[in-house]
């Protein structure tokens, strides 16, 4: 049985590599529900080094918009780009972006792009729980870029930070109460900072006071975070954008080990704690409660 969910993955990862989408479609789907699998698999494939670009920010600030746009930018290009969104609201789901859906159609049957919607299942930070090797199967596949899409809530951004080469952290003049609650994750993670929807008033006094409150912290790895002004419905410093993206990021040895380790640790972590949770706990729990011999070290014995 599992032998040969074994080989119908290899084989569809040798079409894969050929550039065939529907098996990197399968091979998606059936490593979103295999994780014992993707492991087995992957142990023995040599993945590229694509560039990872991971877009995350509140809701409604124009991620789906400025991915549509490097999308663009990226065929216009010539290159062949994987995109994966997860975002249970995201208008990808529905196979149009803002209701271009002339657009959208030409970008889910352009033959150098190849978009996938992931659920978040609920697991950590809205993450699907398996985006670390779905990123790896696309690695295995000839593109030239990958983007991830994430909604920007609480712990995704950390995690994405993780999984993408360089994470861009999109905010509106709209949304100014956004900045000084995710400050800290800003400054932990940006690689770089868009301010879209500069065609909004509050534009300048927006992104002088985000530059203001980076100030104190403006450097991350040494390196000044670039503030990219975009205009995501016209397209308007997606060009830039697009450049910045896909510029060297010259990375250290020492920020490799640093993110393969986050994601080792939170791959094992996720496999440990898969079969519990504190809601079986509780149940256990409150039956042992009631038949009186409750006894937290006895207990949390048999898991360890
Ligand atoms: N005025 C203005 N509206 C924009 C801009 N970019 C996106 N929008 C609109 O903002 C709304 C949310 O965009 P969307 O890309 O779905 O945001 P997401 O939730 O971050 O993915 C849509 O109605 C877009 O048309 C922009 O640069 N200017
Ligand atoms: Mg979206």
């Amino acid at each position: 049985m599992k032998e040969s969910k074994e080989t119908i993955l290899i084989s569809l990862l040798k079409k894969a590599k050929e550039g065939d989408v529907q098996s990197i479609a399968r091979a998606i789907t059936l490593v979103e529900n295999d994780t014992e699998t993707a492991w087995q698999v992957l142990q023995n494939q040599s993945l590229s080094h694509t560039p990872i670009i991971g877009i995350t920010g509140p809701p409604g600030v124009g991620k789906s918009t400025l991915t549509d746009g490097l999308i663009g930018e990226a065929v216009s290009k010539g290159l062949s780009v994987a995109v994966l969104c997860v975002d249970p609201s995201s208008p990808f789901h529905f196979g149009a972006v803002l209701g271009d859906r002339i657009r959208m159609n030409e970008w889910f049957t352009h033959p150098k792009v190849f978009i996938r919607s992931l659920g978040s299942r609920g697991a950590l930070g809205g993450l699907n729980p398996n985006i670390i090797e779905i990123t790896d199967l696309l690695k295995i596949a000839p593109f030239q870029l990958i983007l991830i899409e994430t909604v920007g809530v609480g712990q995704s951004e950390v995690e994405i930070a993780g999984l993408a080469d360089k994470t861009i952290i999109v905010l509106s003049p709209e949304g100014g109460d956004d900045i000084q609650a995710m400050k800290s994750g800003i400054m932990e993670i940006a690689d770089i900072l868009v301010v879209n929807k500069a065609d909004r008033p509050g534009i300048e006094l927006f992104v002088k006071h985000l530059r203001q409150m980076m100030a104190p912290a403006f450097f991350k790895n040494k390196k000044e975070i670039p503030i990219f002004q975009t205009v995501g419905t016209t397209r308007s410093g997606l060009n830039q954008l697009f450049d910045a993206c896909m510029a060297d990021s010259m990375e250290s040895t020492e920020r490799k080990a640093r993110l393969l380790a986050e994601k080792a640790f939170y791959m094992i972590r996720r496999e440990r704690v898969k079969n519990i949770s504190s809601e079986t706990f509780y149940t256990q729990i409150f039956k042992e409660i009631k038949e009186g011999h409750f006894n937290l070290y006895r207990f949390i014995q048999t898991y360890i």
